[in-house]
């Protein structure tokens, strides 16, 4: 029997740059999110969202906008991954920004100190509110799960342990070095964080997924998506309009999330960045996604 299935939402764009991601948990349950995940086998309990945030400009906190907010979303992440986790359930967490990443692993962490983080993402995200001016906290989640030097005190400080994430702990997959600040590189470097670019991604994805999992420690596994990484011309989803003709199509995405959820170590899926009015001009795109996310978590045990 495969683990009964806890769904959370996280509806917010706090951390972002604009309002729109705070809709995605709401839609994906409107495209019929909970009836696909039953239908691919599993027993869905829906655990409901955290805090409704709404993006607004910060500008008392020009580097590190809505920072309470995020932090708090953050939080009840956390709380909510860490009950499932406490109730022997897998979990799928429909972002919100990345930093929702970060209460994943706090609570993963706290469950399995040997857990790992597979993150698919097209950034580092590695930046501080020092190292970029934009203020946005989408880009900095793993700078403060790593506590780099200029990381938000009240972020980084908001986990169970401190930093909450060595670079052993992770893998990334789908990076654009091009889509990087110089610090990011430079800690990407310093740290030997260990990352396979978008471009290899997309050309065979097989063999850098394979790599990941096999390089992760052998403890419990998040695995958490980015729709960033994505290419904007096959799959406009995600906030960041950036990734334009590069990185992999939604096929390949659908694959690497489909080997990677049915390692036996993985527990939680999260995805971040979904902004669903991208999708606006062609609908098709999000039922497609919410079917390569319920085939990624699909049971492979017989039916009973
Ligand atoms: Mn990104």
């Amino acid at each position: 029997m495969p683990r009964d299935l806890v769904l959370v939402g996280a509806p917010t764009s706090a951390g972002s740059y604009a309002p729109g991601q705070e809709a995605a948990p709401r839609v994906l349950r409107d495209l019929g999110l909970v009836d696909r995940l039953r239908a691919a086998g599993r027993q869905v309990r829906d655990a409901g969202d955290g805090p409704l945030q709404v993006w607004a400009p910060d500008p008392a906190h020009p580097r590190a906008q809505n920072l309470a907010a995020a932090v708090l979303a953050v939080r009840t992440v956390t709380e909510q991954v860490a009950a499932a986790l406490e109730q022997d359930a897998d979990v799928l967490l429909i972002g919100g920004n990345c930093t929702i990443a970060l209460g994943v692993m706090d609570a993963l962490l706290r469950h399995d100190p040997d857990a790992g983080l597979l993150y698919i993402d097209r950034h580092f995200d590695l930046n501080t509110p020092v190292s970029s001016i934009d203020g946005a906290l989408d880009w900095m989640g793993l700078a403060h799960g790593l506590d780099l030097p200029g990381a938000a005190e009240q972020l980084a400080a908001a986990f169970h342990r401190r930093p909450l994430l060595t670079p052993e702990q992770l893998y990334l997959l789908g990076t654009d070095p091009a889509g990087s600040t110089a610090w990011e590189r430079e800690q990407a470097r310093l740290l030997s964080l260990r990352w396979v670019s978008g471009a290899d991604l997309a050309s065979a994805p097989d063999s850098p997924v394979a790599g990941a999992l096999g390089a992760l420690p052998p403890g419990a596994l998040a695995v958490h998506i980015d729709v960033d990484v994505l290419d904007f011309t096959d799959a406009p989803l995600a906030e960041s309009t950036d990734g334009r003709n590069s990185g992999p199509s939604l096929q390949a995405i659908a694959g690497v999330l489909d080997t990677a959820c049915h390692d036996p170590r993985a527990r939680v899926l999260s995805i971040g960045e979904l902004n669903p009015a991208r999708a606006a001009g062609r609908p098709e795109i999000l039922p497609r996604f919410l079917a390569s996310v319920a085939d990624a978590l699909r049971s492979t045990a017989p039916p009973a």
